[in-house]
């Protein structure tokens, strides 16, 4: 994989897209604001999997364009993008065979956005890693293994990120074998030559379970490389704490990259305004090129699917910067 770590690595700044059905409620749930990120509504606010259901079916984001959202990348001077197939709400963000619980089947809009984002991106150069959420599904991924890692393990109480409050009647394992391993690899066959795959936050997971996910991207796209949060020190590179910068980085990894927000969330939040300052993002940006990481700097289109006005306009002047410091 040599010369995939070094094109990884050359790439050096991307553009994280956060975006569901969560991008339509902005944090709000039944006039309550829910604290938090605003991809996490449905496990803050314990929305009923029916309930939540309603919402994605309701979800019709007519300003949606992927070469919008590209050519924005490509203005801030990024050169890989990661979108996101499915996060832990469960509701898949591409025309999926697998599950009729996807933006194609489920909803009006009747399109596929990652396979439009797919082809904006090799029409303006630049790389697809793909972000898919294997561990936790609050949909159909039961409690993600909690109890039976309890079993296993009896003193571990910290059921973060599991759905206790309505999980499916489908244990984890049943999701495993019948819903995250055959999506991930109808993802990896549909969309090739991606520069990354992002697993994420591997809660109960266990060592053989990690294997099969990494081994699937591995033996379909070799020259993809696969972040560490496929769990148990896997994958080949390892992803920092969310805005985090690693301080140490283990042998296991030959690179590393970090995930940031511009403000307190990943997906949209209609009133979370705390928007980095241009000289902040700036710090990230120097920080973690010359520490020789990867940085993958997020936006959280809303509901419609527009980019908030404060990422757009960062973003440009992040890009008007790069054009004259991009390359030193
Ligand atoms: C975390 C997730 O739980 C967040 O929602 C977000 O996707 C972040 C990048 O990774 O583990």
């Amino acid at each position: 994989k040599d010369q995939d770590y070094i094109d990884y690595n050359d790439a050096k700044f991307g553009m994280f897209i956060h975006w569901g059905a969560y991008s339509d409620l902005g944090g709000v749930w039944k006039g309550k604001k829910i604290p938090k990120l605003g991809e996490w509504i449905m496990y803050h606010g314990q929305i009923p999997r029916d309930e939540y259901r309603e919402v994605c079916q309701n979800f019709n984001p007519v300003g949606f364009d992927a070469e919008a959202w590209v050519k924005l990348a490509k203005a801030a001077g990024m050169k890989y993008i990661v979108a996101m197939t499915k996060h832990h709400d469960g509701f898949s963000l591409y025309n999926s065979d697998v599950t009729d619980f996807n933006i194609y089947d489920y909803t009006d809009f009747k399109r596929d956005p990652i396979a439009e984002i797919y082809k904006a991106c090799k029409k303006y150069d630049i790389r697809l890693g793909l972000y898919y959420s294997h561990s936790i599904d609050w949909m159909d991924g039961g409690d993600a293994g909690f109890a039976q890692e309890k079993k296993l393990n009896p003193e571990h109480d910290d059921h973060y990120g599991a759905n206790l409050w309505d999980p499916s009647p489908l244990s984890y394992e049943e999701y495993f074998d019948t819903k995250a391993k055959p999506q991930m690899r109808e993802i990896l066959t549909k969309f090739p030559d991606l520069i990354e795959v992002w697993y994420d936050f591997p809660r109960f997971i266990n060592r053989q379970q990690s294997y099969e996910f990494y081994k699937l991207a591995y033996d379909i796209q070799p020259n993809c490389l696969i972040c560490s949060r496929v769990g148990n020190y896997l994958g080949d590179f390892l992803t920092a704490g969310d805005n985090q910068i690693p301080t140490t980085i283990t042998t296991e990894y030959r690179t590393w990259e970090t995930p940031g927000t511009l403000n307190n969330t990943w997906g949209y939040k209609s009133y979370d305004n705390d928007w980095k300052t241009f000289e902040e993002v700036l710090y990230w940006i120097v920080e973690i090129a010359s520490k020789g990481g990867n940085y993958l700097l997020n936006i959280g289109p809303d509901g419609k699917g527009y980019v908030p006005e404060e990422s757009v306009k960062l973003l440009k002047q992040v890009g008007k910067w790069m054009e004259v410091n991009g390359e030193a």
